[in-house]
């Protein structure tokens, strides 16, 4: 640990772990300049009062040069890319540029269980999280999720379970936590990586440091994550594989989640036990459980809590039933793939699926074909509207309904009556939305309220 006693600190970016890194640094007495290249807003204004109370200096509109002269290191906010020029000049000027998960390593002895992926990271990180504080303990889900991590460090927790990006392990060195978590890589932040060869290689960053004490969960069924190579012990999962030939994993056994540690077989639970939809779910599911399982977590403990877990609002998030027909919240698909997971979710049954928003103009190809087979009608709304519809006609999918509000969308849902109304956008919110998480509450703002006008008055 750091003796932080009037020791200089730059921090690159006032937004949410920025504000977090100051708190922590200047509780332990460091002195500190917080510099943030947007130009002020009432919003940051009011960040900047809370850092300037606790002594630090605050510039907007750009990184000046006193800024990073300031600090004898660096520490700076994930999204800031490495080749951008304050990073740069930081770097040619011999200051080391840490990010907050880096600091947070050096600052503490609990144990990290670091969860990172292209998809499924927060809803692994929560569900782990639920298991090990349902039981007693103080483990919060942390990081890339949203708090950043150097805000829990104070509250002395058991474990920190920690979501980490790409973006936070570009910054990292000597981070080695006691369990690595990889499940999955797929094309994402190939422009802030410059490339998807330094994308993977910020990722393999989460087991450079680790040593024969530590492990590294590993997805089995992910091509690019199951030849990954650690020091550490693996301790494989997979939703596909029986993993017979391996000492230890977590594993599928016919419809039951199970796992195998010590030479001794567990079974967790029926897969329709979980509240979590879909083969998605049960790849984090697995993962959650192997983690819990080189805790040491009792069995009994992770067999009652997994099936209590309600997910994570936005992902597939089941609303209500009205006039026998439920509808579902999964706002937080905000491109093709992660759509096509919700519409593979609801096996033996077809659904209404309302889609559109702000377009990313990527190939919709695989998205229609998963329409094809998943999906009765298709309602369309936001700027997306025209090429979606053209694509699905396109590909021989005709039952497209086009609607200028998310409300007509639900109406219309609701009277079609052809299945379960699933809001996953396969777009962006900003066209229409706040963000992603506007949209969802919005969504189910009007379903409760037609539940509300369908119940009888007393
Ligand atoms: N800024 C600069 N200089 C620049 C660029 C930006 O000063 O060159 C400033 C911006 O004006 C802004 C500030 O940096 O005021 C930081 O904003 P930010 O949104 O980048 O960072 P935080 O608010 O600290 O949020 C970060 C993560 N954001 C990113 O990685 C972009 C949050 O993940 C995370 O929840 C939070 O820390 C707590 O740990 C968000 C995210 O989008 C959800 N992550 C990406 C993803 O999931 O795909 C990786
Ligand atoms: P992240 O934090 O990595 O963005 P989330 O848990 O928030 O992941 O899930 C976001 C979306 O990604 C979900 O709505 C779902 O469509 C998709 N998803 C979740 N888990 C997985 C997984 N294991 N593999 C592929 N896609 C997934």
């Amino acid at each position: 640990m750091t003796e932080w006693k009037d020791k200089k600190v730059t921090i690159l970016g006032l937004g949410k772990s920025g504000v977090a890194a100051a708190h922590y640094l200047a509780s332990r007495g460091a002195k500190i300049y917080v510099s943030d290249s947007a130009k002020a807003s009432p919003e940051s204004e009011a960040q900047a009062k809370e850092v300037e109370a606790l002594g630090a200096k605050v510039e907007f509109g750009g990184h000046t040069d006193d800024a990073l002269a300031f600090g004898s290191f660096v520490l700076t906010s994930p999204g800031i890319p490495p080749h951008s020029d304050v990073i740069r000049k930081a770097r040619d000027s011999g200051k080391e540029v840490v990010s907050d998960i880096e600091l947070a390593f050096r600052e503490t002895k609990t144990p990290i269980v670091a969860i990172t992926g292209t998809n499924g990271k927060s809803t692994t990180s929560a569900l782990l999280s639920f298991i090990l504080e349902s039981g007693g303990r103080v483990a919060p889900a942390c990081g890339n999720i949203g708090v950043p991590i150097l805000s829990q460090l104070d509250r002395k927790p058991d474990f920190l379970i920690a979501e980490v990006s790409s973006y936070q392990l570009e910054y990292t060195y000597n981070f080695k936590p006691k369990v690595g978590v990889w499940l999955n890589l797929t094309p994402d932040h190939v422009d802030w990586h410059q490339g998807f060869e330094n994308y993977k290689l910020a990722k393999f960053k989460l087991f450079a440091n680790q040593q024969a004490d530590d492990y590294a969960v590993l997805n089995m069924d992910d091509p690019i994550v199951r030849g990954q190579i650690t020091r550490s012990e693996v301790f494989p999962f997979s939703a596909m594989q029986s993993l017979d030939h391996m000492v230890q994993g977590a594993f599928m056994s016919g419809d039951f989640l199970s796992y195998r540690i010590r030479a001794k077989n567990r079974v967790v639970c029926h897969v329709d036990e979980l509240q979590i939809l879909g083969q998605h779910n049960i790849e984090n599911a697995l993962a959650a459980i192997s983690c819990a399982a080189v805790l040491n977590v009792e069995p009994t403990e992770i067999e009652t809590y997994i099936k209590q877990f309600k997910g994570l609002e936005h992902r597939l998030e089941y609303v209500d039933t009205i006039d026998e027909i439920a509808y579902y919240n999964d706002s937080k698909a905000t491109n093709p793939e992660s759509a096509i997971k919700a519409l593979q979710s609801f096996p033996g049954k077809k659904i209404v699926l309302i889609a559109g928003g702000r377009d990313k103009s990527t190939s919709l190809d695989e998205f229609v074909d998963a329409i094809r087979n998943h999906v009765a009608a298709v309602i369309l709304l936001g700027e997306a509207k025209e090429r979606f519809e053209n694509a699905l006609r396109e590909g021989g999918f005709n039952d497209v309904h086009v609607v200028a509000s998310l409300e007509e969308a639900v109406d219309l849902g609701g009277k079609l009556k052809l299945g379960p109304v699933v809001l996953s956008p396969a777009c962006a919110s900003f066209d229409m939305f706040k963000d992603f998480e506007n949209r969802g509450r919005v969504f189910k703002d009007i379903v409760r309220a037609r539940l509300n006008k369908m119940a009888p008055s007393v």
